[in-house]
């Protein structure tokens, strides 16, 4: 498994769609392989293929609560099939924005429907962080950021900051 690099916004690759993957192939495999490898190293619970600049429709996560046990999933072609009218603010960060976290307002459940790597379609209702969690990737298959609910002068400031944060990266 390899550790794969996460881009940093802001680049073009994480403002486009991904593109479906279809039958699930020992390539997905291995690139899910290496994004739950870079997802646990970075740390984070979650992680688009988009973040390591494969546009595919792919996503890892691992929301398990309990320390020492985990639970890694690997999501081809999610797709969300339903949304809890409920909605609530939850605090949100995202490895492509490191060290900014902010309040984002969604539904506190989904119900997702994916393609595991053995190709059998799979059908899950997620609440709590694996809710947000779950709609934090999607808006990536998307080419969608958290930081696009946020007002534009704190999104101007925050793209501003990150500008500051890949030139210093550059030059170390
Ligand atoms: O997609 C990403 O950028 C990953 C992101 C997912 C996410 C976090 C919080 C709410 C919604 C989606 C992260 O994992 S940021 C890091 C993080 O939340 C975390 C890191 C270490 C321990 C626990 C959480
Ligand atoms: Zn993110």
């Amino acid at each position: 498994m390899t550790i794969r690099p996460i881009l940093i916004h802001p680049d073009p690759r994480l403002r486009k769609e991904a593109e479906p993957v279809g039958t699930v192939d020992d390539e997905i495999r291995k690139l899910g392989a290496d994004m739950l490898e870079t997802m646990y190293d970075a740390p984070g619970i979650g992680l688009a293929a988009v973040q390591v600049g494969v546009m595919r429709r792919v996503f890892v996560m691992d929301c398990s609560a309990k320390e020492g046990t985990p639970d890694p999933l690997v999501m081809v072609d999610p797709q969300i099939l339903w949304l809890s009218e409920e909605e609530a603010p939850s605090e949100e960060g995202c490895l492509s924005i490191p060290e900014i976290y902010a309040d984002v307002t969604r539904p506190v459940e989904v119900t997702l429907r994916w393609t595991d790597l053995e190709n059998a379609v799979r059908e899950h209702r997620f609440d709590a962080r694996a809710a947000t969690c779950v709609q934090h990737e999607m808006d990536h298959l998307a080419g969608k950021l958290f930081i696009d609910y946020l007002s534009p002068v704190k999104r101007t400031m925050i793209t501003s900051k990150m500008k500051k944060l890949k030139k210093e990266m550059a030059r170390a």
